[in-house]
């Protein structure tokens, strides 16, 4: 088989990718391992920064997030038993939007099926070769069991942190920035009203803990857990009570109980490999870098990035290597930037088992100063509705 991208995985980044390129007359084909309705019903990110909204929106994919998405003007950071609104957008004049990630995935796989626009879900084995020339090779096994073999101009490595990609590329090609974190998330869906019209973040003794949603009826909620915590330890009962623990207020604030539709652990860390680009492999969003949920950066970075990398694409195909060769740098930018916001709420908010009374404290006054002074929450706030793109 001959296309001239071959983009790997069907996260946000692929699809839009792929999206993208279609609607600029470039033939791409997207590889996905998992099937159809896992992908579909996956639940991961649910905030959109304003700049993730607007390009959706610019390419006919906001209809539905425009009818159902929640438009937040501010959040809370909860400490000391009370409430802290960073008001966003009298900060920022910007706004957020929760909307599910596995919302913007259903409507971009709803509009690669309504052009005809190919996705190959199921495939395995996965393998990559000459990426280092310029006609790339992509060899799979389809959801049929039939080995292929996909020649061509390009590869999108777009498979999320335990894709093929990255590893493709030699290890002495590419510089890895790492840290993790001694706490993890436990994530639970609900269905029960949100207790609260808008995110709060909870800095807590007990560890942290969030407050989310994703419609009037469907609530989210984190808890911070030890990496090593088995889901089977926290049973509903368990984690209702620690939710409520940690959410306890001075005022009036009451958590709204439901069924728990979903619960996970995800462990927590911060990941970037540079450069994103090996010969006519380019990678983008989770492939290239993590960054902890407490930012809400991840599926917005993954964005970001192939907004970048579609332009550069398109240029190359042209003949025009300049956007290519300039593609790494420019997301480099942008994706450290969100690794310090990500660290910082991370860092700010979470109870490290092994921190001192000393950071215990700088955390505290952190916390205060951030709420307390327009300069501090207008800085948080600019970086939580989402910079400029580049
Ligand atoms: P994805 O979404 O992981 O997609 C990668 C796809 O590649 C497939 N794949 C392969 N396909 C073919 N061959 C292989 N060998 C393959 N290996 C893997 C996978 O099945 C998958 O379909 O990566 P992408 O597109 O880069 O998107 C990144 C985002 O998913 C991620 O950054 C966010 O979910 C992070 N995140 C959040 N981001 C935000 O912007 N706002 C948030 O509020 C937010 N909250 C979160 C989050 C992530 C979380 N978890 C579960 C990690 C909250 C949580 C709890
Ligand atoms: C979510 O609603 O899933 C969510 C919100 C904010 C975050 C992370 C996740 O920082």
């Amino acid at each position: 088989m001959r296309t001239q991208v071959a983009v790997i995985g069907a996260g946000p980044a692929g699809l839009l990718l792929s999206f993208l390129l279609h609607e600029a007359g470039i033939d791409c084909v997207v590889l996905e391992a998992r099937d159809r309705e896992y992908v579909r019903q996956r639940v991961r990110a649910g905030v959109c920064e304003q700049p993730t909204v607007e390009l959706l929106t610019s390419l006919g994919l906001g209809e539905r997030l425009a009818a159902e998405g929640m438009p937040h003007e501010g959040l809370s950071l909860r400490f000391d038993r009370a409430d802290h609104r960073i008001a966003l957008t009298e900060l920022t004049g910007k706004t957020i939007t929760v909307y599910g990630q596995q919302e913007i995935v259903k409507d971009l796989i709803d509009a690669h099926e309504a052009r005809g626009y190919p996705i190959s879900f199921e495939v395995s084995d996965v393998g990559l070769s000459d990426v280092d020339t310029e006609r790339p090779r992509v060899r799979y096994v389809d959801g049929e069991g039939n080995a292929q073999t996909i020649e061509c101009d390009a590869v999108a490595g777009c498979d999320g942190f335990h894709g093929i990609s990255r590893p493709s590329i030699p290890d002495r090609e590419l510089t890895v920035y790492e840290r993790e974190y001694p706490f993890a998330w436990l994530g639970v869906l609900a269905r029960t009203p949100p207790s609260h019209h808008e995110l709060i973040y909870v800095h807590h003794e007990r560890g942290f803990a969030l407050h989310s949603m994703r419609t009037p009826e469907i609530t989210r909620l984190y808890l911070q857990v030890d990496p090593h915590d088995d889901l089977a330890s926290w049973s509903d009962d368990r984690i209702w009570a620690e939710l409520t623990a940690r959410l306890e207020v001075e005022s009036d604030f009451t958590l709204r109980e439901g069924p728990i539709l979903d619960k996970g652990i995800t462990p927590m860390r911060s990941f970037v490999a540079e450069p994103l680009r090996h010969g006519r492999l380019f990678l983008a969003g989770d492939a290239a870098h993590i960054v902890p949920p407490t930012g809400a950066k991840g599926m917005n970075l993954a964005i970001a990035d192939v907004r970048v990398l579609a332009r550069a694409l398109e240029a190359l195909l042209r003949g025009d290597e300049s956007l290519a060769a300039a593609y790494s740098d420019t997301c480099l930018r942008r994706v450290w930037r969100a690794e310090h916001f990500s660290w910082f709420m991370t860092t700010m908010l979470h109870t490290d088992p092994h921190a001192d009374g000393f950071a215990r404290q700088l955390q505290l006054s952190q916390l205060r100063y951030t709420t307390s002074s327009r300069a501090a929450a207008t800085s948080l706030a600019e970086n939580y509705v989402g910079l400029p793109f580049a």
